[in-house]
């Protein structure tokens, strides 16, 4: 299962109670304070782990509570602390306070890490309460507090390359031909259901990582499809590469499917309407292809391209257009 999105409460441990006690042993008649400090509770903390490739393990377990700490004891005995608990999430992570709906921390690399919950701390005992002038302190401090946390977890995939288009354009299978990444492929809408992600060679030492999004479809932006959830991760890709298929099996107008995808992504996200963009014409073998290529190349900024990942035709050129634009440095 793919998880992209998820709500959890977290809690750190309490601290554990300084202790109040007097040494009591015989033939020692006024024994001094020996109460031991509390441990610290156990802090909650997220994690980016690569790996960890969804949510989908927060998706069943809502609750996470770190354990409190000991309490003191006589004798001069402290409390154990409680061991931190860190839950791992895919890298590209986003945490949100899901109760005021501000971004905390953007987990995006490997090892990454939050304290989203810190641990009480230890409370004092009696013990470091005695001085000169209080030999016989009757003093403690409680542990502190836990911390209890309400978090929206969003999970954003990092590609170089967005692949966007209506259902059916053909993002997946072109993804399949230019990567190892093996998404389902077939002759009807809404075949993808979550992005996949693959890693295109440019050459023996460059590549990038290329995102098969879900298709998009017009009120993408206000929730229609399956597209709105996805398109928060195309925000993330630093080129769009646009697919639009020559002949729609609904016999929708090519020209009309890419403006509609525009209009989506400007509404959704203006900065999205400025992210350089590769418009491609797909199934070049299929008849009328080169023309619609034509009269896409009268609306859509720049050189169009067209491919057919059936015949491989013009792969080699979209993969040298999106090098040009990402410029990757040499893997030395
Ligand atoms: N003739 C021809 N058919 C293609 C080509 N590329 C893809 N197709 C076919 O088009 C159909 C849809 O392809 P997909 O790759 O699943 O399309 P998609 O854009 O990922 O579709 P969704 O996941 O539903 O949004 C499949 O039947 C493919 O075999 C091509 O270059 N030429
Ligand atoms: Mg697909």
């Amino acid at each position: 299962m793919f998880v992209d999105e998820v709500e959890i409460r977290v809690e750190s441990g309490k601290g554990g109670d300084g202790c109040v006690s007097f040494r009591r042993e015989k033939y020692v008649p006024r024994g001094g304070p020996d109460g031991g400090d509390g441990g610290d509770g156990g802090s909650v903390i997220l994690r980016a782990k690569s790996g960890v490739n969804s949510l989908a393990a927060l998706a069943h377990h809502k609750h996470w509570k770190a354990k409190s700490g000991q309490p003191g004891e006589g004798a001069q005995r402290h409390g154990a602390s409680a061991e931190d608990l860190r839950i791992d999430v895919p890298p590209g992570t986003v945490v949100i306070d899901a109760e005021r709906g501000f971004v905390i921390k953007d987990l995006k690399d490997e090892d990454d890490e939050l304290v989203i919950a810190r641990g009480g701390k230890g409370g004092k005992g009696n013990l470091r309460f005695k001085s000169a002038t209080n030999r016989t302190p009757r003093q403690s401090t409680p542990g502190g507090e836990s911390e209890v946390r309400l978090i929206r977890l969003e999970l954003k995939i990092i590609a170089d390359v967005g692949l966007i288009g209506k259902p059916n354009a053909g993002k997946s299978t072109l993804l399949s031909r230019l990567s190892r990444a093996r998404p389902e492929i077939a002759p009807y809408p809404f075949t993808t259901k979550y992005p996949n992600l693959g890693r295109v060679q440019i050459d023996f030492d460059r590549s990038f990582i290329m995102a098969d999004v879900p298709g998009l479809i017009e009120g993408a932006h206000e929730g229609a499809g399956l597209g709105h959830e996805f398109l928060r991760h195309v925000q993330r890709a630093g080129i769009l590469v646009h697919l639009v298929e020559p002949a729609p099996a609904d016999e929708t107008d090519p020209i009309a499917n890419y403006q509609a995808i525009r209009r989506e992504l400007v509404a959704f996200d203006p900065g999205l309407g400025s992210r350089p963009e590769i418009a491609v014409v797909t199934k070049a073998d299929l008849p009328g292809a080169a023309e619609i290529r034509r009269k896409l190349a009268e609306v859509a900024d720049g050189n169009v391209l067209l491919i057919s990942a059936v015949t491989g035709q013009g792969l080699n050129q979209l993969v040298g257009a999106i090098a040009i634009l990402l410029n990757p440095p040499k893997a030395w």
